[in-house]
This record gives C-alpha cells, sequence and structure tokens, in this order.
C-alpha cells in the first residue's frame, strides 16, 4: 500500500523491514509496517515478551525471532530500533558494517504520516507538561499525546490509517534522548526543551554528548517552525548560542518571555489576565516553569489568555511528580517517586523551602549527591535508603542530618516519626526504584499506603 505523506511518501509494499525489540514501540512499527504492505521480521534478545504481541503479529505474518539478534536482521531493507537498545550491542556493528538504514521508531512512524507535530523534550518535566499541553490545546484543537510519555509515535498512525481518524490537528510528542538519537529526517513543527541535566549516562559518552543528542531534536528545523526554550537553564542557553537557528525563549523573568512570574502571579505581555500561583491546584516553581512553556506554545496557536489561564488553573498534575496526596496533623506528605535524578529533587526541595523531612536513595545513577548541600538549611534530616544510601550518607552527612536506613518501609516509617507540625515530608529519591521496586510507580504507591495506614 502507497500512502501519503506530507514531503515523505515511502512506499514499503513487498519492502524487507527489520525491527529489533518487541516492547511497546516494536510491536506498534512491526503492526505500522505490516499493515502498510511489508515483510517484517522483528528481533528480540529475551525469550520472554509479551504474549499477545506475538499472537497478534504472527497473524498478521509477521516473523519474529526471541533470545538473540541474529544476523538475519541484515537481510532488510530498513531497521527500526527500539529506543531502549543501546549502540553498543554487537549487532548494531554488524548492522553499521552492512551500511543498511537503522532508523528510530519515531523516524518510522513520522515517514509515515501527515500529522502535525508538537515535540517537547527535557531531562525533567516532559509527561508533565505534555499532559498539561494536551489539557490546554484540546480546548481548541484536536490533539492526541505520544511518545515516550507511553503510547508510541507508530500506534498512533497505525490507527489514524485503520480508523480513518483524519481529523487530528496535532500530535504532541513526549521524546526521550534516546528516540531523537535515530531521527534522520524528523522534523516537527513546534519543538520545545526544558531543561538538560545530568542523566542517562550510562548510554553517553558524557554529559556533553547527551546535551548534544537533546539538542539534536531541532536538526531540522526551519526558521518558519517554531524553536522554544527555557531561558532560565544555564546548559540549555549555552547549547542555543552554540546554534544557527532562530529561538524563541521562555522564562520566569519578564526580560525573556511572553509570559513570566510577577508577585506570585504569572502575568501575560499581551493582556492585563494573570493567574495567581495560589489558585492553581498544581503547585512547585518547576511546574510553574513548566505552564510558562505551554502557554508559550498554546499562545502561538491562537489561544486567549483567558482560556489558556483556565485550563493551567485546572490542571491537577500527575501522580508520583510532586504529588502532595496528604496533609495531616498539619504534616505534608509528598509523593515525589519519579524524581531519579538530583535535578529534579532540588526542584522539589527549592518548591517548599523549609522544614523538610527528605527520603532518598534507591539505585544511584550517580554517587556525588553533593549538589544537595546548598539545601541544608531547608532540610531537617535526610533519610537515606536503599542501595544509594552509603553514597548519600558520604556526601551530605558533614552538613545535615542523614540517617541510613537500607528497607523502603522503615525508611518511610523513620520519617514519620521524625515529622511535627509544620514539616513537609518528602520522597523525592534522586535515584531510580529497581533496586527495590518494578519501577517508580510502585515505590510511590507503596509510599503513599505506609502514610495512610499509619494514620488510619
Ligand atoms: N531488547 C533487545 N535487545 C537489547 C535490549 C533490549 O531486543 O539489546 C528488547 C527487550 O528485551 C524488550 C524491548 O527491547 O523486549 C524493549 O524495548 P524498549 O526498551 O525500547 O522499550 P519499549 O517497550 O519499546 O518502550 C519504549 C520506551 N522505553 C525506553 O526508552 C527504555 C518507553 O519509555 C516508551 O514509553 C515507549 O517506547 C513508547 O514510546 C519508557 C522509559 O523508561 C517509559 N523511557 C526512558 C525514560 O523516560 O527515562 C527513556
Ligand atoms: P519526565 O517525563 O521528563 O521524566 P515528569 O513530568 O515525569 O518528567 O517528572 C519527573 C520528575 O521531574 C518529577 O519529580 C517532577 O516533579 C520533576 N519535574 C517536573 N518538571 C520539572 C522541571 N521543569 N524541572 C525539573 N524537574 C521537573
Amino acid at each position: 500500500m502507497h500512502i501519503k505523506g506530507r514531503n515523505r511518501i515511502m512506499n514499503l509494499d513487498n519492502k524487507n523491514i527489520g525491527i529489533l525489540g518487541l516492547g511497546v514501540s516494536g510491536y506498534s512499527a512491526a503492526k505500522l509496517a505490516s499493515s502498510l504492505g511489508a515483510n517484517v521480521f522483528v528481533s528480540d534478545s529475551k525469550s520472554d515478551v509479551n504474549d499477545s504481541y506475538m499472537k497478534e503479529l504472527t497473524n498478521m505474518g509477521v516473523d519474529i525471532e526471541l533470545g538473540l539478534h541474529s544476523e538475519k536482521i541484515l537481510n532488510s531493507d530498513l531497521i527500526i530500533k527500539s529506543p531502549g537498545i543501546p549502540n553498543d550491542i554487537e549487532i548494531i556493528q554488524s548492522i553499521l558494517d552492512s551500511k543498511t538504514e537503522v532508523i528510530s521508531e519515531i523516524e518510522f512512524a513520522y515517514r509515515m504520516s501527515d500529522l502535525k507535530i508538537i515535540a517537547i523534550t527535557g531531562t525533567n518535566g516532559k509527561t508533565t507538561t505534555v499532559t498539561c499541553l494536551y489539557e490546554v490545546l484540546k480546548k481548541k484543537f484536536n490533539v492526541v499525546k505520544s511518545g515516550n510519555i507511553g503510547t508510541p509515535f507508530s500506534e498512533i498512525i497505525y490507527k489514524e490509517n485503520k480508523y480513518k481518524t483524519l481529523d487530528t490537528d496535532f500530535c504532541i510528542l513526549e521524546l526521550s534522548s534516546f528516540q531523537i538519537d535515530d531521527i534522520d529526517t524528523f522534523k516537527p513543527d513546534i519543538a520545545m526543551i526544558l531543561n538538560i541535566s545530568p542523566d542517562h549516562l550510562d548510554r553517553y559518552a558524557d554529559f556533553s554528548d547527551y546535551s548534544k543528542s537533546k539538542m539534536n531534536l531541532f536538526k531540522n528545523m526551519k526558521d518558519s517552525d517554531l524553536i522554544i526554550y527555557n531561558h532560565d537553564d544555564n546548559v540549555l542557553c549555552d547549547e542555543v548560542e552554540k546554534r544557527d537557528k532562530i529561538f524563541t525563549a521562555y522564562s520566569l523573568n519578564k526580560n525573556f518571555s511572553i509570559f513570566y512570574l510577577k508577585d506570585k502571579k504569572i502575568e501575560s505581555v499581551h493582556s492585563k489576565k494573570n493567574l495567581h500561583i495560589d489558585e492553581c491546584e498544581l503547585s512547585g516553581i518547576h511546574n510553574i516553569s513548566n505552564f510558562i512553556g505551554v502557554a508559550t506554545i498554546a499562545s502561538h496557536l491562537g489561544l486567549d489568555d483567558k482560556d489558556i489561564f483556565q485550563s493551567l488553573k485546572m490542571f491537577k498534575g500527575l501522580h508520583h511528580r510532586f504529588e502532595i496526596f496528604k496533609q495531616v496533623d498539619g504534616i505534608k506528605f509528598i509523593n515525589d517517586s519519579k524524581a531519579t535524578n538530583i535535578a529534579s529533587v532540588k526542584v522539589a526541595i527549592d518548591s517548599i523551602d523549609r522544614n523538610i523531612v527528605l527520603i532518598m536513595g534507591g539505585l544511584p545513577k550517580e554517587s556525588d549527591f553533593s549538589e544537595i548541600i546548598k539545601y541544608s538549611e531547608s532540610i531537617k534530616s535526610i533519610i537515606a535508603y536503599g542501595v544509594a544510601s552509603d553514597d548519600i550518607y558520604n556526601s551530605l552527612s558533614d552538613s545535615c542530618k542523614v540517617l541510613k536506613i537500607k528497607k523502603f518501609e522503615q525508611a518511610i516509617n523513620s520519617a514519620i516519626d521524625l515529622a511535627e507540625r509544620g514539616d513537609s515530608v518528602l520522597m523525592s529519591p534522586g535515584c531510580s526504584s529497581y533496586d527495590q521496586f518494578k519501577n517508580f510507580e510502585e515505590r510511590g504507591n507503596f509510599f503513599k499506603s505506609i502514610v495512610e495506614r499509619h494514620y488510619s
């Protein structure tokens, strides 16, 4: 089948498409390729993959190999790589030697679609910002959200083709650096970058390599496209300086932005309207910054300030991201389980300011936590749990009171015992959850259940 693409008509009839990885991206890319007439081969190094993916794809005639990456994939005309697959595995070297084209799942879906794209990236705040932007834009447009947030871009295109839902105005794509790495022609109509701080350094040579990967998002964008960046992020400002593109800034500061923060109000240069941050469902200085980014895009797309502020005011945020889930006996409990790097812990502390009982720990991404020292005045005590507890203790015990407790449940109970009226118990771990949990959701839900049980 031949489908129309904006500038990228790609005929897949009888093409051999190889796909590396049978997670959700591989599954959706395989369905899309197969539905468009390609011969599809999928290879996954694990033997136990999702059964329903196997059944559905096998029924579509997709050839699947499990438990290894054999050289069979070298028979492909084009290879689509799942984002979680690093470039240093052996089969990638053989593919590169064979000169077969390798692209990301995002690039593949892009080549198959006509959709207008708003792409959001950054180290922290992507999912919150994409969800908030979706809530604001849906008042005026038909929008869908996709990408790293959970639904692969290929799934959106597959469904658009299958159900002929051709009235989508914008696809809002959350993009991780892994997804940006293997783009080639991908060009969003609007792109926004929130911040860059150290993360995923196991996949990149160094921080500069990681930053370059994020900035790669803009490489095909033209002056007629809109590229927005957070001017309050120093790393981003340096990266923007180095590039010969037209960038639009957003900031908390009036000098750089069409929306800005003044006397606890988000103000607009275009109207006398404003939004008092105490009226918003969501709190946190980082979320005000996210709101200003969202408002900047919405305003460029013609939404008026009144509608933008109304939607921002109502936006409740997401679970596990600076989620104030309980206030009892004058103590606030905040679940920030998704804070898996130090930058996200810093903004959480900044948003509370004082009397914080901070729970950090899990599986560390780095061993140096000393950046937290500058917040020691705001922190009453730190409970350090899990594999990272020694590193946290070593980095911070000279400046803060740090208690080391290996088991998560005991760590939370100790935090509850320590907390007094006027305190905030903040679980903002700065590490991944995998030493004691399946994922950050499980860790956050367990935290909430321990607190609820204590006060029931
Ligand atoms: N695999 C191989 N060979 C390897 C390594 C892995 O075959 O050498 C296989 C695994 O056995 C597994 C499959 O690859 O079956 C997994 O592929 P994947 O890791 O790319 O994961 P997907 O299920 O396709 O999900 C991906 C994103 N995952 C990652 O980037 C790690 C999801 O983001 C995203 O929601 C989804 O695509 C849809 O776009 C998750 C994530 O953790 C939430 N992202 C990271 C983050 O947010 O920090 C970047
Ligand atoms: P991502 O999708 O980039 O991981 P999330 O919206 O899931 O981002 O939030 C992850 C963590 O980052 C949470 O702890 C959240 O409070 C924090 N966060 C949200 N926005 C920002 C921001 N603009 N700067 C720094 N941290 C942020």
